[in-house]
């Protein structure tokens, strides 16, 4: 008698990675995002701020924050059996935006964080995907204490084209990071076939 395969015995499913990018300026909560979804132990490049650092490093709003991202944050999320997202988050201050060329590359789409109390913070970072073509959308992390804005109000603030979605999220909390990266792998899907489409008409 021959058996058939089983559920169990199913070969597992080769699953495609893909490769996103959290960016946004310094202390929006790039390394706690990945940090709160992340199936590995996130792999972190933090250095303690120091005195030294005082008159540049501008930590009004996040005055708990003791540690910097000097390099990159990388973690693991398997969204579906089949799709798998690894995360690379850059380090938000100025003097370490050298590194996020290498970190873009081959990236399929990007998560820019923002914070309302300090929106200009992320300018830097929409004008980087924009001018590479990147595909993007906009992740408003709600920390306690900032006043809520409307979407809408957000969006113009901010310049965003009309394509470039915007989402509420919370960087701490798991379920809602999960639903911002499916928002990012989404928009960069659409973004990618529009392209294709528009190369072959
Ligand atoms: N209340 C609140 N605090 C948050 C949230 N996200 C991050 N924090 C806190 O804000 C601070 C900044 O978080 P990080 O995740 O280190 O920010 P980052 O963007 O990685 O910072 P850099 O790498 O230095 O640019 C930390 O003290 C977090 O505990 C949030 O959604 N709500
Ligand atoms: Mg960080």
């Amino acid at each position: 008698m021959i058996f058939g395969r089983s559920e169990r015995g199913k070969p597992p499913v080769e699953p495609v990675t893909l490769k996103i990018l959290v960016a946004g300026g310094f202390g929006v909560g790039k390394t706690t995002l990945v940090g709160a979804v992340s199936e590995i132990r996130p792999l972190r490049t933090e250095e303690l701020l120091t005195e030294a650092g005082r008159p540049v490093d501008d930590t009004s709003g996040v005055e708990g924050k003791r540690t910097t991202t000097v390099a990159m944050d990388f973690g693991r999320i398997t969204l579906r059996e089949d799709l798998v997202l690894y995360l690379f988050g850059t380090p938000g201050q100025e003097r370490f935006w050298f590194m996020w060329d290498e970190l873009s590359e081959g990236a399929l789409g990007a998560v820019v964080l923002a914070d309302t109390r300090r929106l200009e913070d992320c300018f830097a970072a929409v004008d980087y995907f924009e001018r590479r073509s990147i595909p993007f959308l906009v992740g408003v992390n709600c920390f306690e204490g900032a006043s809520r804005y409307p979407a809408e109000d957000i969006r113009q603030a901010l310049d965003l084209d009309d394509g470039v979605p915007l989402l509420l999220c919370d960087a701490r909390d798991r379920e809602s990071v999960k639903e911002t990266l499916i928002g990012v792998v989404q928009h960069a899907m659409a973004y990618q076939a529009d392209r294709r489409q528009t190369v072959t008409t």
